[in-house]
């Protein structure tokens, strides 16, 4: 008997130190003292861990939980034979559970969850018939849960959560009788629920939410008399809520959120005396809310959130005895009143009514919430005024009533909740200053009141709110100067007193806001120079001032090295744009345009590779391109309008490939066009007009196919229009006047039937005749192909241009008969072709030259003379008479041009008025919403 027991231990030792040394690596030292006891020299039964018998032969219990343990188990802990204990929860093993195990035929606890265990669960577990606790949860373990789990009829603890299990569950769990607690949680788990749980008649505790378990929930859980917990969220459940669920006696919390739960909440839960927590959120319930606190004694959270439900309150919601602190309603299909039932609920702590269609005022009586903590009403259509009694509500810490109509001021008694945290009352109508009063609320860390009518000054003692991190009045009419004490709110993160009418100058105690990140002033009156010490502020992400008056350097925004937008068009800025911008290697947006910057671009901008939205335009900036910008791929914009650069269009520019916008018209820029512009395939705008651009226009250009504006208006552009420009076929707007082109106009122009704004080929050396192809341009508006060389006829084709409302073909040596459609038109659009005739000009003599069969002299000659003798006193009649319309055509043509005089100075001033009428029509963008660039306002300062 000794002697085995000997051999038996000398065994162990073995298959001990087989695990400890090959299996089990143990990873740290200080990890290792668990397994430091583990030695030969030790008596087995002593080892950390392990449990043997009384009769010390044989080892009943494994436990090495948390000991930092990592490999897989061994198949040789089969041995074991006697093991009832298998605790190796908590460690990092890997690997699979070894089927081996189900030859332990006397474990009753296996314990193996938080490791990252994976593969199945092994089919033999099933083996187990002695198993109570079987907690394999929160690992990486796959696959099915196996049929044979039906043979645990002893288990009383299943923990499979947490893991990736995929599959039905099967119909066998029902079983365990024995189950107490069954956990599925985060699995794969799909198919139904099995009915069969509800035999199951020891269970207390079943959570099998988020997993993929689909159709009805079976009614025979209603059946579990013991059940305490019942979590079924997030899966796709659906039908109606079993009546049967009103035997629950037990019941504690149920959980049924984001399912897709419909028809009617039973009244049966109504029964549920136990139940504290009820969440049937996110699913489609209807009809009326059927819960009563007022007989769920228990109940303390409610949620009934994203459903469909309707109709009124239940008078009897509510009783003095309820203990109802958590109600959610919000995002249902509830109108009407605020629902006064819910004021008798004095012990609520939490009411969220918001995203429903609510209207009418406040309730006045809303202090009987004395114990309020949080209040939602938001995105409702509450009106009338926010009641002072809302003072009364001394535990609030959070206000939320934005998205509403609520008008009228902020009462004075705000400044008694001395716990308020978050105020949110944006998008409403009220109106008022903001009284001083709200700066006792000292606790406040978001206050925002966008979009509404507050006017006056900012308080004073605004700097009181320490905790501030965001303060949001952006869209209101406050005015006066920003009150420097506001500087002294150094936690705030966020400040957008942007589209109101404050004045005066940055205060320097903004150098104290080191948190701020967000900063946007725009759209008001401020002025002065920034305050240098703004440099100290070294967390600022986003700035946006424009449209003020601010004036002096830019530097002091430039402490920062986050920045990722910078926003300063239309002010008064001046000097150089601070190289030390280029530190901030986050930079995405930079709009400087509209000011009075001097100096050249900084070649520092190299560093700037993220920048996409890069305008600088309308300011006295001068020097070439810099190299610097050739990095700066990502550009999508890049806008250096009416500035003084010079110099080339470096090639690099084809490298730009996202460049959706190029704009450096009105520079000094000269040189040829670069080819490699024709690189830049997203470009939908490209405008150089009224530069020094010499040399042709590159043929490349025909391969920016998603091209909708070309302007090369006004340079010295010279060579054929190239017949590749077909290939544009997005074009909306061509420009080519002012230039020294010669040639023909190619025929393939005819093909950019897109085109809609104009096609200006004016003032250059063009020649030939006008190709009829142009007579394709259907939605064509405005075409102007004056001071050229033109010749021939206007083909007719022209005339049935029927979009077009602006044509001007003068000063060109064109002849023949106008197109009849034409002679609506001023005249001014045909002057300076001395051979065109037709209405709105003189009649055409001849107009049959050509036409039909030669006649003999001797006929001609009596034609003739017949003609003149018989009618030469009629033609004089019908001349008189043509020259009386045409007199009239004359004066309608005048006021047609809002009476602009001298015909020679409209034609010039029909280019200007031209772009007047653009604006008009909104630009070029609205013309093609789907290429419109995003609202970088919308985007980045909301
Ligand atoms: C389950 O138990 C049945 C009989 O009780 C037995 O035949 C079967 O082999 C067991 N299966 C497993 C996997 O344990
Ligand atoms: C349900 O899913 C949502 C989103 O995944 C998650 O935030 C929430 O915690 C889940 N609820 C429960 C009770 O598991
Ligand atoms: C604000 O606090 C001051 C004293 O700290 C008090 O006199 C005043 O009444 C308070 N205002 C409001 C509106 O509660
Ligand atoms: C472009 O203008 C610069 C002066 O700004 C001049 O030095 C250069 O020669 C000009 N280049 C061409 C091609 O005209
Ligand atoms: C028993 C013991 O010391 N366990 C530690 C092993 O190491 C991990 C971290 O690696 C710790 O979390 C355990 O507490």
């Amino acid at each position: 008997m000794l002697k085995k027991g000997i051999s038996r231990m000398s065994r162990l030792i073995l298959l001990f130190y087989l695990i400890l040394n090959i299996v089990f690596p143990v990873k740290s030292a200080e990890n290792s003292s668990v397994l430091s006891s583990w030695s030969s020299a030790t008596d087995i039964c002593r080892w950390n861990g392990l449990t043997c018998s009384d009769d010390q032969a044989h080892v009943i219990a494994l436990n090495l939980s948390g000991s930092g343990l990592s490999g897989s188990i061994p198949p040789e802990l089969s041995q074991l034979t006697s093991l009832q204990t298998l605790d190796l929860s908590s460690n990092d093993l890997t690997g699979s559970i070894p089927s081996e195990l189900g030859q332990l035929q006397h474990l009753q606890e296996v314990l193996l969850y938080s490791n990252s265990l994976s593969g199945g669960i092994p089919n033999e577990i099933g083996f187990l018939h002695k198993l109570d606790v079987l907690r394999i949860g929160d690992n990486l373990l796959s696959g099915k849960i196996p049929k044979s789990i039906g043979n645990l009829t002893q288990l009383s603890v299943l923990g499979i959560a947490y893991c990736q299990l995929n599959g039905i569950i099967p119909s066998e769990i029902g079983k365990l009788k024995k189950l107490v607690s069954l956990d599925l949680q985060q699995n794969a788990l799909v198919g139904s629920i099995p009915k069969e749980i509800g035999e199951c008649s020891e269970l207390q505790k079943f959570a099998a939410s988020n997993n993929m378990l689909a159709g009805e929930i079976p009614p025979s859980i209603g059946n579990l008399q013991s059940l305490q917990i019942l979590n079924l969220a997030n899966n796709t459940l659906s039908g109606s809520i079993p009546s049967e669920f009103g035997g629950l006696q037990n019941l504690k919390y149920l959980n049924l959120l984001g399912n897709r739960l419909s028809g009617e909440i039973p009244m049966e839960l109504n029964q549920l005396s136990q139940l504290g927590t009820l969440d049937l959120s996110g699913n489609k319930l209807s009809g009326s809310v059927k819960i009563l606190s007022s007989q769920l004694m228990s109940l303390e959270v409610l949620v009934l959130s994203d459903n469909v439900l309707s109709g009124s309150i239940p008078g009897n919601f509510c009783s003095n005895s309820s203990s109802l602190k958590i109600l959610s309603l919000s995002r249902n299909d509830f109108s009407g009143k605020f629902p006064l039932e819910l004021l008798k609920c004095r012990s609520l702590q939490q009411l969220d009514l918001s995203d429903s269609n609510f209207q009418g005022d406040l309730p006045s009586e809303i202090d009987q919430l004395g114990d309020l903590t949080d209040l939602y009403l938001n995105n409702n259509s509450f009106g009338g005024n926010l009641p002072p009694q809302i003072g009364n509500l001394s535990n609030l810490e959070f206000l939320s009533l934005y998205g509403n109509e609520i008008t009228g001021e902020i009462p004075a008694e705000i400044g008694k909740l001395s716990k308020l945290s978050v105020i949110y009352l944006y998008d409403n109508r009220m109106s008022g200053s903001i009284p001083n009063g709200l700066t006792n609320c000292t606790r406040l860390t978001y206050v925002d009141f966008f979009g509404n009518h507050f006017s006056g000054l900012i308080p004073d003692s605004i700097g009181r709110l320490e905790n501030l991190v965001l303060l949001q009045l952006r869209q209101n009419e406050l005015s006066g100067e920003i009150p420097p004490s506001l500087g002294y709110c150094r936690k705030l993160q966020m400040l957008t007193l942007a589209d109101n009418k404050l004045s005066g100058p940055l205060p320097s105690t903004f150098r104290f806001l080191s948190e701020l990140s967000l900063l946007t002033l725009y759209n008001n009156s401020l002025e002065g120079p920034l305050p240098e010490s703004m440099f100290l502020l070294k967390n600022l992400k986003i700035i946006n001032l424009s449209k003020n008056r601010l004036s002096g350097s830019i530097y002091p925004l430039t402490g920062s090295t986050s920045l990722s937008a910078l926003d300063l068009t239309n002010n008064n800025f001046s000097g150089p744009i601070p190289p030390r911008l280029a530190l901030s290697k986050d930079l995405t947006r930079l709009r400087l345009a509209r000011n009075s910057l001097n100096g050249s671009i900084p070649s520092e901008f190299s560093q700037v590779t993220e920048l996409i939205f890069l305008d600088l335009s309308s300011n006295n900036l001068s020097g070439e391109l810099v190299s610097g910008l050739s990095k700066c791929t990502k550009l999508e914009h890049l806008l250096l309008k009416s500035n003084q650069l010079s110099g080339e269009i470096p090639s690099w520019i084809g490298t730009l490939k996202g460049l959706g916008e190029l704009d450096l018209s009105s520079n000094n820029f000269n040189g040829t066009i670069p080819k490699e512009l024709g690189d830049c395939s997203n470009l939908l705008k490209l405008s150089l007009h009224t530069n020094k651009f010499s040399g042709q226009i590159p043929p490349e250009i025909g391969n920016l196919s998603s091209l909708n504006v070309l302007n090369l208006q006004g340079n010295n552009l010279s060579g054929l229009i190239p017949t590749e420009v077909q290939q544009c076929q997005k074009l909306f707007e061509l420009r080519l006047s002012e230039n020294s082109l010669t040639g023909h106009i190619p025929v393939e122009l005819g093909e950019l039937t897109e085109l809609q704004v104009i096609l200006d080929l004016s003032s250059n050396n063009l020649s030939g005749e006008i190709p009829q192809s142009l007579g394709n341009l259907m939605k064509l508006e405005r075409l102007n192909l004056s001071n050229n060389h033109l010749q021939g006829q206007i083909p007719p084709s022209l005339g049935k241009l029927s979009s077009l409302d602006s044509l001007n073909i003068s000063y060109n040596l064109l002849q023949g008969q106008l197109p009849s459609s034409f002679s609506l038109l001023p005249l001014s659009a045909f002057l300076g072709n001395k051979r065109l005739c037709g209405p709105p000009l003189a009649r055409c003599l001849g107009s049959s030259r050509g036409r039909g069969k030669w006649l003999s002299k001797a006929e001609v000659d009596a034609i003739i003379f017949a003609i003149v003798f018989t009618t030469s006193v009629i033609c004089l009649v019908i001349i008189y008479i043509m020259l009386r319309i045409w007199s009239t055509w004359r004066k309608v043509a005048v006021s047609n041009n809002e009476g602009i005089g001298n015909e020679i100075k409209e034609q010039d001033q029909e280019k200007w008025l031209g772009y007047g009428n653009e604006k008009r029509k909104g630009g070029y963008w609205k013309m093609n919403p789907k290429n419109m660039p995003p609202s970088p306002d919308k985007q980045l300062f909301t």
